[in-house]
């Protein structure tokens, strides 16, 4: 229930148009029991020939049971040709009432789902590396996508006949005791009884429906996956078994969704056969002690009492279903970013004069510890190579700096304040960050360059590509910088990508800069031109690269050695050849000396 009612809390800013939609309703239901009326009107019509005498309304039997005091009725005698009039009018009033309630409640219900849609994409877009680390991109979009149109569900349609329904049990209540009397109770009985197994059916449903969101989820991530690394599924033949894989989670699916239908088609039936049984029991009394035009009317408000039944216990399972899709929604919305600002925080503005780690420790959330001790200290404007096996701790290292990850031990400090201290935003600003393998945007080569300063002028942008060497292959594109990447086949080699990325660190213009060069699969011209954009790029930075190239190396100020996640030296090439050690095995390793 918690969890409905979290949904709910979403209606709040929507109070007037609820208030508004539930005075149609009732509107509504009170047309509705209208509908019993007019059925009496006309067989009273017919017994009458042609008139429709209302003279005796309390002396039916069982009024007189209950000794009442005598009612002074008037009688009421009109034409029936009133009567088909009154038929259309209750039924045009019931449907623009019910029109306008829909409507409103449904345009409710969406504004909901698109905040909560809003909301979970900023959440997601909020959440630090360390959740998306445990990678599940294809959850992710099932999630935002499918689990909150299942909760739509949930607050548009079920949410009308949640009001609507109870409304119109209400208003036939008495209008069942009116027409048949006493006697109503034995059809009313049922009622209770009717519940029952419709909340009991309602709950498995719920757990069925979170079974099918997660299998619908594993559909996606299937898909995602397959998708995304479809070169290597094609290069090992392996399109088979994924096919395979595809359609044992699309068999479970299936599986949760026949369980779904059991109870959903099964519930009607139900509801309907207790119900027959319930009117039966009417019948079998009416038919003995009321004239035909009460009878008929009894009848109807019978019926009419048992529609709402049906609709309700259909509702029941839209909100089964959606609580068990929401149930996943709530719990990425409860996930917290792991970085946050303090509450204290200030912005880092100005020069970076340093940038110290004081005996770092990290260790991701499952594992031990990747980074151990690490102590050192960098001046502005000095280029620190970092040199390692893999799986040294490298990436790591440098991950710290934009606290993609805090260290679980010891301190970051930029200018000798803590990292934590400064507010996340202006200390991201401050980094620039260049990687083998750069993502792109489906978008132009313009807003690709400009990512993270979409304000830059179409002279900075260009002017950073020409100080990137990407100039030229950009004009050459089919529309130069207007082309947009990924679309009718324009796709880019590695080398180019790089040439982008490295121009759009140009245009942020970092004081702080990143490369993390994993092993180069360019070809030698680009190589160099890609060399040369980074030169270029390093000028005037404080830099740390993570240095697989012989040049980068021996340009570095610095060069630190890891080992394990520990730094087991530090100096120039100079200096670590004589020393030997790691370093003098990575190098020969490396460049075969
Ligand atoms: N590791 C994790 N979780 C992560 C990232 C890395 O457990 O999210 C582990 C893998 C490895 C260690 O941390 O054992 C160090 O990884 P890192 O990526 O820092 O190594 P590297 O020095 O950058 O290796 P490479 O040269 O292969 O890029
Ligand atoms: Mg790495």
């Amino acid at each position: 229930m918690g969890i409905y009612s979290r949904l709910l809390s979403y209606l709040k800013p929507h109070r007037g148009r609820l208030l508004f939609a539930v005075l149609c309703m009732l509107g509504y239901t009170v047309a509705h029991s209208l509908v019993s009326v007019t059925v009496f009107l006309v067989l009273n019509g017919i017994q009458n020939q042609d008139r429709v005498v209302i003279d005796d309304l309390p002396k039916v039997s069982w009024f007189e049971k209950l000794h009442l005091p005598a009612l002074d009725l008037p009688s009421i005698e009109f034409s029936t040709t009133f009567v088909p009039f009154m038929v259309v009018g209750v039924f045009l009033v019931r449907g623009l009432f019910e029109y306008a309630s829909r409507y409103q409640m449904s345009i409710v219900g969406l504004r909901v789902i698109r905040r909560i849609r809003d909301q979970l994409y900023a959440h997601l877009t909020r959440l630090s590396m360390n959740f998306y680390s445990k990678g599940r991109t294809g959850d992710l979009m099932s999630r935002t996508v499918q689990d909150v149109s299942v909760v739509q569900a949930g607050v548009t349609d079920a949410l009308v006949d949640l009001v609507k329904e109870p409304l119109v049990i209400l208003f036939q209540i008495p209008l069942v005791f009116f027409w048949g009397g006493p006697f109503a109770f034995i059809a009313l009985i049922v009622f209770p009884a009717v519940l029952l197994p419709i909340s009991f059916l309602g709950r498995r449903l719920r757990t069925i429906q979170r079974k099918i969101q997660e299998q619908i989820a594993d559909i996606s991530s299937q898909m995602q996956e397959t998708f995304s690394g479809i070169n290597v599924v094609k290069a090992f033949n392996m399109e088979q078994y994924e096919v395979r894989k595809f359609e044992a989670i699309n068999r479970k699916v299936f599986n949760f969704l026949k369980r779904a239908v059991v109870i959903t088609t099964g519930q009607r039936p139900l509801v309907e056969v207790m119900g027959a049984v319930a009117i039966a029991c009417a019948i079998w009394y009416g038919i003995r002690v009321l004239p035909l035009d009460r009878f008929a009317s009894f009848l109807t408000c019978l019926f009419l009492f048992y529609e709402p039944l049906k609709k309700l216990s259909k509702v029941n399972a839209t909100i089964q279903q959606s609580v068990g899709a929401s149930y996943r929604i709530f719990e990425l919305l409860n996930e917290t970013p792991q970085i946050q600002n303090r509450p204290d925080s200030i912005t880092l503005e100005g020069q970076i004069d340093s940038v110290e780690f004081s005996k770092v420790s990290l260790a991701y959330e499952r594992g031990g510890e990747v980074l151990r001790e690490i102590d050192f200290l960098v001046r502005a404007d000095e280029i620190v190579a970092i040199v390692g096996t893999s799986g040294a701790g490298k990436t790591s290292l440098v991950n710290l700096l934009p606290r993609f990850y805090d260290p679980t031990k010891g301190v970051l400090k930029i200018n000798g304040f803590d990292l934590r201290n400064y507010e996340v935003h202006s200390l991201r600003a401050k980094i620039g960050i260049v990687t083998q393998d750069t993502f792109l945007f489906n978008t132009t080569v313009y807003e690709n360059i400009a990512y993270g300063r979409l304000e830059a002028s179409v002279e900075e942008i260009k002017e950073a590509a020409k100080a990137a060497f990407a100039d030229e292959f950009i004009q050459a594109l089919p529309t130069g910088y207007g082309t947009v990447i990924g679309e009718r086949g324009v796709t880019l080699s590695g080398g180019q990508r790089q040439r982008l990325a490295i121009a759009r660190a140009l245009l942020k213009n970092p004081p702080i800069l990143i490369l993390d060069e994993a092993t180069s699969q360019l070809d030698t011209e680009s190589e160099r031109e890609v060399q040369r954009a980074l030169e270029r790029l390093m000028a005037n930075r404080t830099v740390f690269v993570i240095a697989h190239r012989l040049s980068t190396i021996q340009n570095a100020d610095r060069i630190l050695v890891l080992d394990q996640g520990r730094l087991v030296q530090s100096g120039t090439n100079e200096t670590l050849l004589k020393e030997g050690g790691v370093y003098k095995r990575l190098y020969d390793l490396q460049f075969n000396v």
